[in-house]
């Protein structure tokens, strides 16, 4: 008898990769990373599923024999710089769970089902988002992976041989083409559910959004000779773009960041010779996103031209608005309650990414903070728990 639960299997993971904070830095591949899933693959071994590890670095946990027009569920181990414990680990957590709980009640699935943990969901160490699942489904190809470099520098293919598969092997994954659906359960990244006083939400939409990489290049210079006038310092149109991005979102009712800023060659008393910064744009509709984010680079042509330098912008990612299936969606309600609280959600999602190959749903696991890629990131063992047995409800539903 197992009596496997969501916190207990958190706690178990809670000091790989913990920074000093309280924050993650699980980055794809890596050692921290490497570890959980090797933590994923002794839970699911212990389970008695069959594992997988695909040429996508996808890892599949198959509850009998692999096939077609399987249910999958799952989500992702790695995390952004400094996230938060729940962000990807709670979902694939409590799909185990809800194995355990359903191989306890004695469930025997008639269709071939899955765990599946999604590699590089967050795009923190390849600069894509959604890598694994972008790969399993064709939406990015092999050429496009291998160009792929990691922000350590490492090459997307010299990282893969490194972890023990052949990039030559990238590519779609019958497993997901052929699949009959996705569930992701997710902790909310919002507040939505904590203001509504409730546990679990049934996803509809993701909100679409984009990644776009800004190059500037000026002249390197020594800090303390170089008269002012004398200056082609690319810093300056970066500050000036990342102004234009917070005034643009305020004016358009959307959201722009940059995170994110690389200046080279990084000397206190060296004026910069090149400057990148990357910008994530989000909106309710595709078309507000294209026009904030033109704006923007208009206002970094101009800045660059003020200030003697040159830019040059790159569309790093894109994820149009996407709606989950509204059968699954429906199906899911009528197991969980037809006033399950339903919300749409700005965050990007292995789900979003894989609707587009078959119908995927999504369940959101109340987050009293709201806060997310973040050490503030929370959600109560209560809640981890409800949201196991919501996932287990439906996952056992869909295996019938
Ligand atoms: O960036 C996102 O929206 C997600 O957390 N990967
Ligand atoms: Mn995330
Ligand atoms: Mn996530």
């Amino acid at each position: 008898m197992t009596t496997w639960t969501a916190s207990a299997l958190l706690a178990e993971i809670a000091q790989i990769g913990r920074n000093d904070d309280g924050s993650y830095s699980r980055l794809c591949l890596q050692h921290d990373e490497v570890a959980l899933r090797e933590w994923f693959v002794a839970k699911a071994t212990e389970l008695g599923l069959t594992i997988v590890t695909d040429m996508n670095a996808n890892i599949w946990a198959w509850w009998g024999q692999p096939g077609p027009h399987a249910v999958l569920t799952g989500s992702h181990l790695d995390s952004v710089p400094g996230g938060g414990a729940y962000d990807g680990p709670l979902g694939v957590i409590c799909a185990l769970v809800a194995v355990a709980q359903m191989k306890d009640a004695g469930v025997e699935p008639s269709k071939p089902f899955a765990v599946v943990v999604m590699a590089d969901e967050e795009g923190a160490r390849f600069g894509m988002p959604c890598l694994g699942s972008r790969l399993a489904s064709g939406k990015l190809s092999k050429d496009g992976a291998h160009k792929l470099v990691a922000r350590d520098g490492q090459p997307l293919p010299e990282a893969w041989r490194q972890a023990g598969l052949d990039p030559d092997l990238i590519g779609p994954d019958d497993a997901v083409l052929h699949a009959s659906c996705f569930i992701e359960l997710h902790v909310e990244q919002g507040r939505g559910l904590a203001d509504l006083g409730r546990p679990v939400a049934i996803a509809t939409a993701v909100r679409p959004h984009g990644r776009w990489r800004a190059e500037f290049t000026g002249q390197g210079n020594h800090a303390g000779t170089t008269l002012i006038p004398d200056r082609h310092d690319p810093v300056l149109p970066v500050a000036e773009t990342i102004l234009a991005a917070r005034q643009a979102a305020e004016q358009a009712g959307c959201v722009t960041t940059v995170g994110r800023i690389n200046v080279e060659p990084g000397g206190t008393n060296v004026i910069a010779s090149a400057a990148t910064m990357w910008l994530d744009c989000r909106a309710e509709e595709a078309q507000t996103v294209t026009m904030v984010v033109e704006g923007i680079q208009k206002t970094a042509h101009e800045a660059a031209d003020k200030h003697g330098c040159h830019v040059v912008w790159t569309r790093e990612s894109w994820t149009d608005r996407t709606a989950f299936d509204d059968g699954l969606r429906h199906r899911m309600l009528q197991v969980l309650g037809e006033d399950t609280p339903q919300l749409s959600t700005g965050a990007g999602h292995d789900a979003a990414t894989l609707a587009a190959t078959m119908p995927t749903g999504m369940l959101f696991v109340r987050n009293p903070t709201g806060a997310s890629h973040c050490p503030a990131e929370s959600a109560s063992d209560e809640d981890c728990e409800a949201g196991a047995q919501a996932l287990r409800a439906v996952v056992e539903e869909l295996v019938k």
